[in-house]
């Protein structure tokens, strides 16, 4: 089914019962504005023809929910700080107990932000690209002589995970796992490379903000965008969700481990709804003395590159450190539909 069909669920059809099943469209009619329907269903996710922590590609049972149409946008992440007066994580100064043997001059508020070298680099070293910056934070996403006037409805950035959480909370939505995530991704396209097909840009078109030309050096821009994109830039996918891949990379709940875990042979025992690792298997491997656990990013970015990183696709995924903010992670909600309870009512 396409997202033709998802719209003929109008209000004006009968109230479904609330015996429904859930592997199909969310009943009822969306709770807030802007919200599209995903179709729950068993599907493969993960991947075996890519990166290793895509495999192994496995069964996986969702129920539908609602997901919003784009990424949260500056002008609604606006709304919410004016609301609650929240203060995100990049504003706030470290607090050294948390950060055993960093230099105290380095404990300053800020957010990291992508700068190009001006000459080719080690790919292997991202502290060539990645700059923590004094008081880079959503306002200033360039750093703080920068402004997001002019850029209201694109994704808002340098949110941290709790920062993401909190928005949810006062939407009176949630954040997606990563199965809900992927599912909702691939559009219907199941077992799909790319979340409109086979093939990144069909008839030359681009179908997503991500980076052309060789990474970090030379953004050849043949999509049209040198960093972020307004969130209905491009086409949207099966389900009418748009910018699920490219632009900003979105946070998930499920906490990192670097495999998916088997296929199970038979349909009884195929997980349903699952819900990640446990917190203390996501820590980094590669630091054992950071102590700070990481959840799932999925979607890849306007800096994902053939050359360097080719995570623009459903099956993608990238471990976050919860306290990491930057200026290409972003998130959207859902809202879910619990079985044998009365759906939600509209706005
Ligand atoms: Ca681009
Ligand atoms: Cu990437």
């Amino acid at each position: 089914m396409t997202h033709i069909a998802a719209r003929e669920l109008t209000p004006r059809e009968p109230a479904p019962q609330p015996t429904l099943d859930l592997t199909s469209f969310p009943p009822g009619a969306a709770p807030f504005p802007a919200m599209v329907a995903v179709l729950g269903g068993t599907y493969r996710m993960g991947s075996d023809h890519h990166y290793p922590e895509e495999a192994p590609a496995h069964r996986v049972t969702v129920d539908g929910f609602w997901m919003d149409q784009y990424p949260v946008t500056n002008e609604e992440f606006a709304r919410f700080v004016e609301e609650t007066g929240h203060v995100t994580f990049a504003e706030i100064p470290p607090d050294p107990a948390d950060y055993p043997g960093a230099r105290p001059e380095m404990l300053y508020a800020g957010s990291l932000v992508f700068r190009k070298p001006a000459v080719h680099v080690d790919l292997r070293d991202a502290s060539r690209w990645w700059t923590f910056m004094r008081g880079a934070q959503w306002r200033h996403p360039y750093g703080p002589q920068t402004t997001i006037r002019g850029l209201e409805r694109y994704p808002v950035v340098h949110v941290a995970y709790r920062d993401a959480e909190a928005f949810a909370t006062w939407a009176g939505k949630e954040l997606p796992t990563e199965a809900e995530w992927e599912r909702a991704a691939r559009g219907g396209l199941d077992g799909a490379e790319y979340a409109w097909g086979e093939e990144l840009t069909p008839h030359g078109r681009h179908m997503a903000n991500t980076w052309q030309g060789e990474f970090p050096f030379k953004n050849a821009r043949a999509d049209g965008f040198d960093v972020t994109s307004p969130v209905d830039a491009f086409p949207p996918n099966g389900y009418g969700l748009s910018d699920m891949i490219g632009n900003v990379w979105e946070w998930t709940t499920d906490w990192y481990q670097p495999r998916h875990p088997a296929e199970r042979e038979k349909a009884c025992c195929i997980p349903r709804n699952p819900r990640g690792a446990r917190a203390e298997r996501s820590y980094d491997p590669g630091q054992p003395e950071v102590r700070i656990p990481r959840k799932v990013l999925k979607g890849g970015s306007h800096l994902c590159a053939p050359n360097y990183c080719r995570r623009y696709r459903p099956a993608a995924r990238f471990p976050e450190p919860v306290d990491t903010s930057t200026c290409h992670v972003g998130f959207r909600c859902i809202v879910r539909v619990t079985t044998g309870t009365t759906p939600p009512k509209g706005p």
